[in-house]
């Protein structure tokens, strides 16, 4: 029987490929670019996978795709609209992640106010034996309040866990929601006035384009402090800099930022900012779940024609429901 074909476009995590890598013929390229796909293959590649997104010119130039497995649960890389007009179902990795990202934000979070990377570094330099002892950090957890912006799969697990620190937690999402009882804002920019410390973890999409901008930095006042693992996009990364050198605000933790691998020189330079390379979900077991979630979607849509994670710009409806 002939197998059916999968392109994977761009570097992803070999579990995908010990995965399926036996039940389809796999035709793999460099980056998500047709022209690097052999042209005869084009009509037969019926799934794409990619960790780094699929374009629309990719997904025009294959007219038998059927399924793009996104290796992530942010899917903003894919053209989720094009996808969507041609019937094709996107899949992403959702739940899956939610406790590793939640954890690495309380890490984030911690590592920010009080300063642990550069106590490190004060050991590992020799300076805590030939000058004495690491300086205090100015900030501290201890009386914080904490707004969340973004309270879906992760932003909720990031507000379980900082219950547990006995720290206030407000939230602003565009629909309140009725499962939790912390305090509901109905916009960021009340949000970041009546607490210290805001914590991005909204998708990005045209509504949240540097919506952390200027002013809402100003709201958070001199001992604020950002924490962004949601997506770069969000943060107007020049106003974030200015906050961080003229004391609008007290510090910044980072995961991801608008133009990765590329971070603005002016953030590096900063000995308040604390800055990670998008490592928020970057655990051999959490990936390897991502990797299952990715595969498992593409057996079930070949094998039982049911994905398992659509997105909800690609729903699925199943025959008999
Ligand atoms: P989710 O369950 O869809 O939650 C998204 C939350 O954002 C919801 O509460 C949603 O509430 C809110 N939201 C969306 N648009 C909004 C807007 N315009 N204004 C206010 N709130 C808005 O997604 P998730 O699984 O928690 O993941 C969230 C994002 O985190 C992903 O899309 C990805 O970009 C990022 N992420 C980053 C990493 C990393 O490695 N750093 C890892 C995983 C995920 P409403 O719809 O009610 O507004
Ligand atoms: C991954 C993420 O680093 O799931 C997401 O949305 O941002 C991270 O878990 C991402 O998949 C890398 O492309």
């Amino acid at each position: 029987m002939t197998k059916t074909t999968i392109l994977i476009a761009g570097k992803l995590h070999p579990r995908v490929l010990q995965r399926i890598g036996t039940a389809f013929e796999i035709v793999q390229i460099e980056k998500p670019d047709a022209a690097l796909v052999d042209p005869q293959l084009l009509p037969k590649i019926k799934a794409v996978s990619s960790f780094v997104g699929v374009p629309a010119s990719l997904i025009d130039a294959l007219p038998n795709l059927e399924i793009i497995a996104n290796f992530g649960v942010g899917y903003d890389g894919v053209d989720v609209k094009r996808a969507a007009e041609r019937g094709i179902i996107v899949t992403n990795t959702p739940d899956v992640l939610n406790d590793e990202v939640a954890d690495t934000t309380v890490g984030l979070l911690l590592n920010t106010l009080r300063r642990l990377p550069q106590a490190e570094s004060w050991l590992r330099d020799g300076r805590w034996a030939r000058e004495g002892n690491f300086p205090l950090s100015p900030l501290s957890l201890r009386g914080r309040t904490i707004g969340i912006y973004g309270l879906g799969r992760i932003g909720l697990e990031i507000a379980r866990r900082l219950e547990a620190f006995g720290v206030p937690i407000s939230y602003h999402t565009r629909t309140p929601r009725r499962d939790v009882s912390y305090t509901y804002y109905p916009d960021l920019r009340s949000l970041a006035e009546g607490t210290d410390t805001l914590i991005c973890i909204v998708p990005k999409t045209p509504e949240t384009h540097k919506t952390i901008n200027a002013k809402i930095l100003a709201q958070l006042g001199p001992t604020g402090v950002l924490i962004n693992v949601g997506r770069g996009w969000t943060v107007d990364e020049d106003d974030l800099a200015d906050a961080l050198e003229k004391g609008v605000i007290a510090a910044a933790g980072l995961d991801v930022f608008q133009d990765e691998p590329r971070v603005p020189e002016r953030l590096l330079k900063l000995d308040n900012a604390c800055l990670l390379p998008h490592v928020a979900s970057a655990s051999v077991p959490t990936r390897n779940a991502m990797a299952d979630l990715v595969a498992d979607n593409l057996l079930n849509w070949f094998e039982k024609g049911e994905p398992l994670t659509p997105v909800p710009e690609t729903p699925f409806e199943r025959a008999n429901s």
